[in-house]
């Protein structure tokens, strides 16, 4: 017996974990963090756990499947791939290439050779339909950073900051913001650092913060316009930062004034001495981030939120100044540039393909997610008739289910690549059943190119390599994803060029991209090798240490902009300050037929619709309960197991109710992507119940990135006979 330990890096989330594998005869026994790991100090989650038995799951695809009357029935992956060449074929001279759509989801994002596959043979087929779950997520990320404009120097870490401001974002839990959390998050406060959370619920995070503001949701423009408001007022800010980097401000204190302490104290109800606090600590800072999660990004206004978040950064010059170090500059992506300078800010909407519905198009997100049910149901000239569905679950975590439904329903050509027959796959034409995590050979890219972004990322020069460490099952018939779209390619007669991913501007990438050759396909190591041939730190170098390594030729300090440089940030943009306005106006309406507001949260061991099939973690999550206050389970005679009709204007679920003290009152939280498909509808007990059914596309959507409230909506409720 042979017995070995071999590292690799998880995948089942974007955090990438390191991890040991314990190898018996070349079989993976068991899976567990590295010790004494200079980044992720030995932490792995619940979810990283249970990467073995994902893999060799009885529910799991060993081959591609075809629907086949109700059900569906094995097909090679060959045999597929042609058929679904021919459809396509077919559709396009139909239709026109527009007809043809792909949506990235969660697992296509996580794995970049496919992101740049399907969206190589996508260019190569002239379609601009591409959607990906971004513009459902945190669309006002990129929507603020672009109308703002980013810092080349990056923002402080949580290694280098004294204030950390989080609303609506539970890193320990979701592990989107920077890595191994839980450690990070308890190193820092013992250095001093200050936590600081706004969420109507006590969160993980909030648990360890100074200053925990319990706010009602939908709030959050409206609180960092009073943060903005009193740190201006009490001269707070950093005016030689100002001078010398941030327009705007003459507009940013005009669009503040309505926010004083106590009309958001008492609209947001919480204490107005802690607002004040919050802005005092937030202030005092010489380095702090203000840095928000999906919770705001979904209540409605998410691109103001974000906006004012970098806007409350830059007036207090919390950003990386000169002198400062900027511990990562990247590994194998070139993410922070070591200059004190302003990328000016530019247009995060208005270029591209515009849509027929809703005035949506193109934006910094890509194409609207939210508009894809209706592009589908409406006919005409652009109407999409065939989607191809990357590791993502439309039925289960795109809003508005009921519209979603229909929509998938009336496609020509749905394609799935998914493991599993989940919800989407059930409704697919053709399900391409894929490698799993040990079978592929990955890398850290994935969390170097996030390091731009406030709060997230690598804040160390890191770079890991993992190879592939077993062979799929026998007797399988499973394909990485991307070969998926260069089969299709080549079916096609279609080049593909991918680019290189080391750039993140996307014309940059394509500019310094290769051309596949079509005739004899590359390993998925020489895909990997190409798309990452300009990284800063040769990639050669990177695969030589299988535990990973820090590369501290990538830190760099700090040094004044050129003398010629004109880039300058702006915290008055003239679409965001008339947003504000706007906010301060309908924020007082009053809605008491809905007196409840339904928020959306992650759980632990769980991962959107992934892990269902897991039987140790559904042990722990059976289904999604309905968490409420006690209080308001009190006043509403309801106790734990009881299960209640949960009804927005939209449509209505069941919810099992489950007291949760750490919640405000008036607000119910649920975690998305549970249930079934409309009309498979089955026992809440056994699927759990969709909250994507509660939201419409079409009312409270944000008018650029297309985002409904998918967090905050308006619900009541009432209890269900028997309960
Ligand atoms: N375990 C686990 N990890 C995950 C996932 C998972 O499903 N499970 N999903 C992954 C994905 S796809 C993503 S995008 C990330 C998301 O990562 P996060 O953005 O950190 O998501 P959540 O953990 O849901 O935290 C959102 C918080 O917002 C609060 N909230 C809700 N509405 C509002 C509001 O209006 N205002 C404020 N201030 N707060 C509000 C909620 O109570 C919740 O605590 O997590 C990723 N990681
Ligand atoms: N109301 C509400 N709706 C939400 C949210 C919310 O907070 N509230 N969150 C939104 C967010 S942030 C996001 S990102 C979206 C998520 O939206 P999606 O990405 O569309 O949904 P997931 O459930 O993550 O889908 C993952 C799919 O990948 C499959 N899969 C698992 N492992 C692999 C693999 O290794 N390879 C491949 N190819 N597939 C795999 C799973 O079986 C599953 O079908 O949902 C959004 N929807
Ligand atoms: S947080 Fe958990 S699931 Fe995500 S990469 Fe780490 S071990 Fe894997
Ligand atoms: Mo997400």
């Amino acid at each position: 017996m042979k017995n070995e330990t071999k590292s690799t890096i998880c995948r089942v989330c974007h955090a990438l974990c390191p991890m040991h594998v314990e190898m018996e005869n070349g079989v993976p026994i068991k899976v567990s963090g590295v010790k004494d790991h200079p980044v992720y100090n030995g932490f792995m989650c619940a979810k990283g756990r249970q990467i073995i038995d994902l893999m060799s799951d009885d529910t799991r695809l060993q081959s591609s499947m075809k629907r086949d009357g109700d059900g569906h029935s094995a097909i090679s992956s060959d045999q597929a791939m042609d058929e679904i060449a021919e459809k396509i074929e077919r559709i396009v001279a139909e239709h026109g290439p527009e007809s043809v759509a792909i949506y990235i989801g969660t697992h296509g994002f996580n794995n970049q050779q496919t992101t740049v596959l399907s969206k190589a043979l996508m260019a190569a087929l002239n379609s601009p339909m591409i959607f990906t779950s971004v513009s459902i997520d945190q669309p006002g990320k990129f929507v603020s950073l672009t109308l703002h404009g980013a810092w080349l120097a990056g923002s402080p870490g949580l290694e280098e900051v004294d204030v950390w401001l989080s609303l609506g974002a539970n890193p320990i839990v979701s592990m989107l913001g920077p890595v191994a959390p839980a450690n990070g998050f308890t190193v820092a406060k013992k250095r001093g650092m200050k936590i600081l959370t706004v969420d109507p619920r006590k969160s993980e995070l909030a648990k360890r913060a100074d200053i925990h503001l319990p706010a009602k949701p939908g709030m959050d423009s409206a609180i960092l316009a009073c943060l903005i408001k009193q740190i201006i007022d009490q001269n707070w800010v950093d005016e030689s930062f100002i001078r010398d980097n941030v327009d705007g401000l003459q507009e940013l204190t005009a669009a503040v004034a309505p926010f004083d302490v106590d009309t958001v104290a008492e609209l947001a109800d919480v204490d107005a001495d802690a607002l004040r606090e919050l802005a005092k600590c937030y202030a005092s800072a010489r380095r702090g981030i203000a840095t928000l999660g999906t919770g705001p990004n979904m209540a409605g206004h998410g691109n103001l939120s974000e906006y004012l978040a970098l806007s409350l950064m830059s007036i207090c010059g919390h950003w990386r100044q000169v002198g400062d170090t900027v511990p990562n500059t990247g590994v194998l992506v070139h993410s922070n540039a070591a200059i004190g300078a302003a990328v000016p800010p530019g247009e995060a909407w208005g270029f591209g393909k515009s849509l027929r519905v809703r005035g949506l198009g193109e934006n910094v997100t890509g194409m609207p997610t939210a508009a894809l049910a209706e592009e589908i149901l409406l006919p005409g000239k652009g109407q999409i008739k065939a989607l191809i569905n990357i590791g993502g679950n439309p039925m289960l975590a795109w809003p508005d289910q009921l519209r979603t439904h229909e929509a998938l329903e009336e496609l020509e050509l749905l394609v799935s690549i998914d493991p599993y027959m989940g919800a989407t796959s059930k409704m697919s034409d053709y399900v391409i059943a894929p490698t799993l995590f040990l079978e592929q050979s990955s890398n850290s890219v994935l969390q170097d190119s996030l390091s731009g972004i406030p709060g997230w990322g690598f804040t160390q020069p890191y770079g890991q390599y993992c190879e592939p460490l077993v062979s799929p099952p026998e007797g399988s018939d499973v394909i990485d994803d991307w070969s998926f779209f260069y089969g299709l390619g080549q079916r096609l007669g279609l080049p593909l060029r991918v680019p290189s991913i080391a750039y993140l501007d996307p014309t940059m990438a394509i500019e310094n991209g290769s051309d596949l050759d079509m005739q004899q396909a590359s390993s998925s190591e020489e895909l990997w090798t190409l798309m990452l041939k300009d990284a800063p730190v040769p990639y050669e170098r990177v695969k030589q240490q299988a535990d990973g390594e820090l590369f501290p030729e990538r830190t760099a300090v700090v040094s004044p902009k050129p003398d010629d440089h004109i880039g300058r940030l702006n915290v008055g943009n003239t679409t965001m300050m008339s947003e504000l306005v706007q906010v301060g106006n309908s924020i007082k309406e009053k809605t008491p037929e809905w007196p409840f507001r339904m928020v959306s949260r992650r759980l632990y061991d769980m991962h959107n619709s992934s892990m269902f099939r897991n039987a140790p973690l559904r042990e722990r999550y059976p289904y999604n309960p309905a968490y409420m206050n006690p209080e308001d389970m009190l006043e509403n005679s309801l106790k734990d197991g009881d299960t209640i009709r949960i009804e927005s204007n939209r449509s209505h679920i069941t919810g099992i109710v489950e007291t949760a003290s750490e919640l405000r009152r008036g607000v119910i939280s649920m975690s998305h992507a549970w249930g079934t498909a409309p009309g498979d509808d089955t026992d809440p007990f056994v699927e759990g119940s969709n909250i994507g059914r509660l939201t419409n596309n079409t009312e409270n959507f944000d008018p650029y990135t297309g985002i409904p409230r998918m967090s905050n909506i308006p619900v009541k409720i009432s209890p269900l006979a028997g309960s």
